[in-house]
């Protein structure tokens, strides 16, 4: 059997997730942290010329979302009902439209638009967030076992730690958001993965 590999920047932005699915299921994976920016062989060899990309034998894939998904059934973290896997997916795509404007901002040292999605952007989405997951009952987003929702959603909070920008204060009106990163951070593997993965600026 092969060993995927993940193209991305040595950053965790789009490609943490797909890392942290390895991580919390054990399977081997090599992480192909690529130079900034993107090489012409690396533009060509990509579905859609940008990154993340994945390698897996024959199966060659882009869009983050896509790639989650891939490692997710392979990990069994996808949900065990249709009704389960949709409300999995739809935790999935939460990360992007938090990164997005964000990224924007940060990449076009835009102020403006910074403060404003501290101030208004993230805790509204944080507000639904935490919602979810008191709802949830704390553990886990989606079904009674750990998913890809828990994972993806451990880290868009994480992002939260991570970047510049002061977003940690964003987050501190809401501690059952605080709650759930720290258990999932504690899970052994991702706790261990966490202490030793390297450090990025985005
Ligand atoms: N919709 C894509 C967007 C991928 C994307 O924007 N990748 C950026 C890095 S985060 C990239 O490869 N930029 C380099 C380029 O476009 O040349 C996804 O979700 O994977």
């Amino acid at each position: 059997m092969s060993i995927p590999t993940l193209y991305y920047f040595d950053g965790r932005a789009r490609g943490e997730c797909s890392r942290l699915l390895y991580v919390y299921s054990g399977k081997q994976f090599n992480d192909a942290r690529q130079p900034w920016p993107i090489k012409d062989d690396m533009k060509t060899l990509a579905t859609f010329g940008q990154l993340p990309y994945l390698e897996d034998g024959d199966v060659h894939l882009a869009q983050t979302v896509a790639i989650e998904y891939y490692i997710a059934e392979q990990c069994n973290l996808l949900g065990s009902t249709p009704a389960e896997r949709a409300q999995v997916l739809q935790f999935a795509c939460l990360p992007a439209d938090l990164y997005n404007p964000y990224f924007l901002c940060y990449l076009n040292k835009d102020e403006v638009n910074m403060a404003k999605f501290r101030t208004e952007k993230a805790p509204f989405v944080l507000k639904k967030l935490e919602a979810a997951v008191i709802k949830a009952g704390g553990e886990h987003l989606v079904g009674k076992t750990i998913t890809w929702a828990d994972i993806t959603i451990f880290n868009v909070l994480d992002f939260f730690y991570q970047q510049p920008y002061n977003l940690i204060e964003v987050l501190q009106p809401f501690p059952a958001l605080i709650e759930f990163h720290k258990k999932i951070g504690a899970i052994p593997q991702i706790a261990e993965y966490l202490k030793n993965r390297p450090k990025s600026i985005f």
